[in-house]
């Protein structure tokens, strides 16, 4: 049971991340809500994870899966009521369990009243509440482009601009320049507050100050002033837990946001580990190194170790399965997803869970037609504009994918999984037979019991909160292991994160010790198997 009066509790915590459309289906409408959330929280409580971040249920027209608000302060009725929210905090506080919103403050849907207004006239109060540029017809401000395809500015002629929006054209940008649009922010914030909420992710925020007229997106130069801001009039203060989507972070602006006097966030999401795999335009396929991961893991850990706050994950609605990315979907599924949990859940930070990562769940290789995702259905259309081979253009679609993490949750072998009654919203992994979560509770040997294994331990052992990281072999390619050394313990992770047997020599400290956690049964001497992996703890 967390204890979210205790200050820094999220310190100690394990978040789990769902993605409401797909998790659990309560009527049959094949498309996941707050009461199919709410009948599996005794799941989430056998797992043991502290909180659940819930990607956006807000009234949306659904162009960007809840990532367009058209009422901030509104369920949409696709995910139920106000009611079943209320219904969803008071039972999984009731379990010890915190619920977290996700804000999308950047933008906002282009049903928002405030935008509907906005596009009326220029004189609308609501019309600076976006950003706005004068131009012509087919004479853009400039040459910005948006994150999903095609410029950055689509014009109103009943206003004769063009207004800014970094993501689809259904997604106009807020403009925080308008004092008025943050304090609309603020208001709403604290509405979610007073409903008993334990804390909010905050949808891309380092791209809230931008200035297009300088191209500049993310880090804008009022970025800070505006954050702090933010903090002050709403959470600062409260115990909450705040974690901000910022893909512009780097080490110093990590420990800005994160900065233990609380004045901005308890941590951000950071990507530079997620992206060595791909050139930086994410369907451009790149070598992967492992020293590589490890160097930029051992960069962060240190980098935030008593002046910041990291958060750990390998998945998020946005990113392929990892046990399909860094692990091996096939015959290693089990032990490869095992070494990754044990490889993140070792280090110094929150750990956020991905619905079905518990699971092991893996990508898929769906055709067009079955895609969802406005991102991959509009990137394959500009591959093949630009000649790239139907079949490598859908390989490089299928590898980084957001669709990949948002098929349906994986309850049972039966039909759709459990997941719905009706026709799903999107297919199913056809894997779901074999993949589930009642396979994995009936099979004490699976991913699971791992990943419930490494919540507990983080509870029990401060070493794995407070303790420092030293990177062992850091050139070694296949092997990841590091010390944790705190509060009186060391913690010492080995992982082969490769198919093949690797030789690892336990440090002498070690040497006797029996294993906190090991994947494969009683380690060997001198080697680790395929994808094994080991957690030794020892008193200093
Ligand atoms: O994602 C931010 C973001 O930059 C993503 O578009 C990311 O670049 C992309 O997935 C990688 O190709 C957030 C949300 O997590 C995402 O689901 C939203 O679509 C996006 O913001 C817009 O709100
Ligand atoms: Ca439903």
């Amino acid at each position: 049971m967390m204890n979210f009066s205790k200050k820094d509790w999220w310190k100690q915590a394990v978040i789990y991340q769902i993605y409401p459309k797909s998790f659990q289906d309560s009527n049959g409408d094949g498309i996941g809500d707050l009461p199919g959330i709410l009948s599996r929280l005794d799941y989430l409580q056998k797992l043991g994870v502290d909180a659940l971040w819930l990607c956006p249920v807000f009234a949306s027209p659904q162009a960007d899966n809840g990532y367009d608000v058209a009422d901030y302060q509104a369920i949409d009725p696709m995910f139920g009521s106000l009611d079943d929210m209320r219904t969803l905090i008071r039972e999984a506080k009731a379990r010890g369990i915190g619920i977290l919103l996700d804000l999308v403050l950047n933008h906002t849907s282009d049903q928002h009243r405030w935008f509907q207004a906005a596009c009326q006239s220029r004189d609308n109060p609501c019309h600076d509440y976006y950003v706005w540029r004068d131009g012509e017809p087919g004479v853009l401000p400039n040459d910005m482009r948006a994150a999903f395809g095609g410029p950055a500015w689509t014009y109103v002629p009943a206003v004769g601009q063009y207004y800014f929006h970094q993501f689809a054209p259904q997604q106009p940008d807020l403009n925080w320049f308008n004092p008025a649009v943050r304090q609309e922010l603020y208001r709403m914030i604290r509405f979610w507050m007073e409903e008993g909420v334990e804390g909010f992710r905050l949808d891309v925020i380092d791209q809230v100050a931008k200035e297009p007229d300088r191209k500049i997106t993310a880090n804008g130069p009022h970025l800070m002033e505006f954050l702090r801001e933010l903090n002050r009039e709403t959470w600062g203060g409260a115990n909450l837990v705040t974690v901000g989507e910022a893909w512009g972070a780097n080490l110093d602006r990590a420990r800005q946001y994160s900065a233990p006097d609380g004045t901005v966030f308890s941590m951000v999401f950071q990507f530079e580990q997620m992206v060595l795999d791909h050139t930086g335009n994410k369907w451009e396929p790149k070598d992967f190194a492992l020293p590589q991961l490890k160097e930029s893991i051992a960069r962060w850990q240190k980098g935030l170790h008593g002046c910041g706050w990291n958060s750990l994950f390998w998945n998020n609605h946005d990113l392929p399965r990892i046990v399909s990315r860094w692990g091996d979907d096939g015959a290693h599924r089990v032990d490869s997803a095992k070494a990754l949990a044990v490889a993140l859940h070792g280090l110094q930070g929150t750990p956020y869970i991905y619905q079905g990562e518990e699971l092991g769940m893996t990508n898929v290789d769906f055709p067009l037609e079955d895609l969802r995702d406005l991102e991959s259905i509009n990137a394959y259309h500009e591959l093949i504009a630009k000649g790239e081979p139907e079949e490598l253009a859908m390989a490089h679609i299928h590898r980084m994918m957001r669709d990949n993490a948002r098929t349906p949750m994986q309850w049972t072998a039966g039909p759709n999984a459990g997941f719905t009654t009706g026709t799903p919203w999107m297919k199913l992994n056809p894997n779901h037979t074999q993949i589930n979560a009642e396979a994995a509770l009936a099979d004490p040997d699976s991913v699971f019991y791992t990943y419930q294994k490494l919540i507990a331990l983080r509870k029990e052992h401060p070493v794995f909160v407070e303790g420092d990281f030293t990177l062992l072999c850091p050139e070694d390619k296949q092997v990841f292991a590091y010390l944790r050394r705190g509060a009186g313990q060391e913690l010492l992770a080995a992982v082969n994160l490769s198919g093949q047997e690797a030789a690892f020599d336990l440090p002498e400290a070690f040497r006797g010790c029996t294993p906190l956690l090991a994947t494969q049964g009683a380690p060997r001497d001198g080697v680790l198997r395929p994808w094994e992996a080991v957690l030794w703890l020892r008193s200093l």
